[in-house]
């Protein structure tokens, strides 16, 4: 999945994005980020992309503050190792009539970071979860099949230095069912060879389509994940 942040670029610049994207056959559209998020920017960026692209346009929210009117779906998501409740339930509590007035499809999500964390893991208020500390890792992603939860998303933060280690994401999908989403810090088709191969369904690239990889490493990258 290619994720575009809307605080990025102009909207007309995130559908070009998305429709490089599309070419190169990305599987999904998250449009989301930490910081600057309007409602006024968000919407415009949905609706550029929608308009050169029919893929599901799935909105990976921050908070309560911009609820995307016309996506596909949205995570309804819990940060599950935030130290501060607005982002385990807080936030939720506030969109969750607009959703539902809405109308949209909500895809329920235990968000777990892990070290550096990054940008997310600092906004977040995250005890990120430390590299070497698997069984960590593995009780969030029970916690999260156990509350019931359709993904789980080990997120090491937008640019982090390396993605999620891969014994981590091995234990992880040895003791969850559940699908397992892996982002942050993957930059090349290495990196998403490495971290499918020890057990990831998804792949998550946001800083790789803005930094110039995408015409460089997008198409490589998305090969080599339908190739494993
Ligand atoms: C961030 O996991 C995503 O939420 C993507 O991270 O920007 O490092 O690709 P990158």
């Amino acid at each position: 999945m290619t994720l575009i942040d809307p605080d990025k670029q102009l909207p007309e610049a995130s559908a070009r994005i998305a429709k490089r994207a599309v070419a190169f056959k990305t599987d999904a559209i998250m449009v989301g980020g930490s910081t600057g998020i309007t409602q006024e920017k968000l919407d415009k960026t949905i609706e550029c992309i929608k308009g050169v692209t029919d893929l599901p346009v799935i909105y990976f929210p921050s908070g309560a503050n911009a609820i995307a009117q016309r996506c596909d779906a949205i995570y309804f998501m819990s940060m599950l190792n935030s130290l501060n409740v607005k982002n385990v339930t807080g936030e939720q509590s506030k969109g969750a009539l607009t959703i539902r007035k809405l109308g949209l499809e909500t895809i329920s999500m235990g968000y777990v970071i892990v070290e550096p964390g990054m940008k997310v893991g600092e906004v977040g208020e995250a005890e990120v979860v430390p590299r070497d500390n698997i069984p960590m890792a593995v009780g969030y992603a029970l916690t999260a099949e156990m509350f019931g939860m359709d993904l789980l998303y080990l997120e090491s933060g937008s640019g982090a230095p390396e993605p999620v280690p891969s014994d981590m994401i091995r234990a992880v999908r040895e003791s969850v069912r559940i699908p397992l989403i892996i982002g942050g810090g993957i930059t090349s088709s290495e990196h998403a060879a490495t971290v499918l191969r020890a057990g990831g369904d998804i792949v998550v690239t946001g800083t790789l389509v803005e930094n110039g990889g995408l015409e460089s490493q997008l198409e490589h990258v998305v090969d080599t994940v339908h190739s494993i």
